[in-house]
């Protein structure tokens, strides 16, 4: 599919507000990707179907996370998490997206992991400092994205888990492994 059929589907699949905010995510993946010399065509993709699955409904989500055998911790966690998995599944049966750097980076986009790649932390911070995103920090974030991805994805993830905690929510365990992984980077002076 080229990108104006991706952007057709996308459109159709969720409100204009979401649809804005997946056309920022590209836009700011498109900046970082050029500034770190990644694959132009890779980041558009990712970032056009990274929140594609948000409106799915969750039986229909739930029967394809335990047909395609997804972590079942998943399951015992926000259900808001699921989009990301399940957008990866759905990049590749319905538009046929067979890298696997693409449907990683939609697949990580909301948890993070201790193994990202340089295309991941791209989706992963433009998803969250694109224009349409206010909160405190965004500016800083933004900032940082462009000095050192991994400094701007340890300052993302300690402000998500700040902010899950003062909601009691439950921290999927991948979002921590990411934190302790950026956090360790920092100690030794890679960040
Ligand atoms: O889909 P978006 O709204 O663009 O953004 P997203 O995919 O990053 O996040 C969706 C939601 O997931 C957001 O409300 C924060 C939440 N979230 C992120 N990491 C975790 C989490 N929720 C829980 N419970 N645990 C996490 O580790
Ligand atoms: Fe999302
Ligand atoms: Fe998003």
């Amino acid at each position: 599919m080229n990108r104006e059929e991706i952007l057709e589907a996308v459109k159709e699949a969720m409100p204009e507000k979401r649809f804005i905010h997946t056309l920022g995510v590209e836009k700011t993946a498109l900046e970082l990707a050029e500034h770190y010399d990644i694959d132009v065509k890779q980041t558009s993709t990712a970032a056009l179907l990274h929140d594609y699955a948000k409106y799915v409904d969750k039986e229909a989500m739930m029967a394809m996370m335990v047909e395609q055998k997804m972590d079942p911790k998943l399951f015992t966690y926000n259900q808001e998490l699921w989009h990301a998995p399940v957008g990866a599944f759905l990049a590749k049966e319905k538009f046929g997206v067979e890298d696997e750097a693409i449907l990683q980076a939609i697949a990580c986009h909301t948890t993070g992991n201790a193994a990202m790649s340089t295309l991941d932390k791209i989706i992963y911070l433009a998803d969250y400092t694109e224009p349409n995103r206010s909160f405190p920090g965004v500016y800083k974030a933004r900032r940082l994205s462009f000095d050192s991805l991994d400094a701007a994805m340890l300052f993302a993830l300690a402000n998500t888990i700040t902010f899950l905690i003062t909601k009691r929510q439950p921290i999927f365990p991948d979002t921590f492994e990411a934190y302790n992984y950026f956090a360790r980077l920092q100690i030794e002076g890679e960040v």
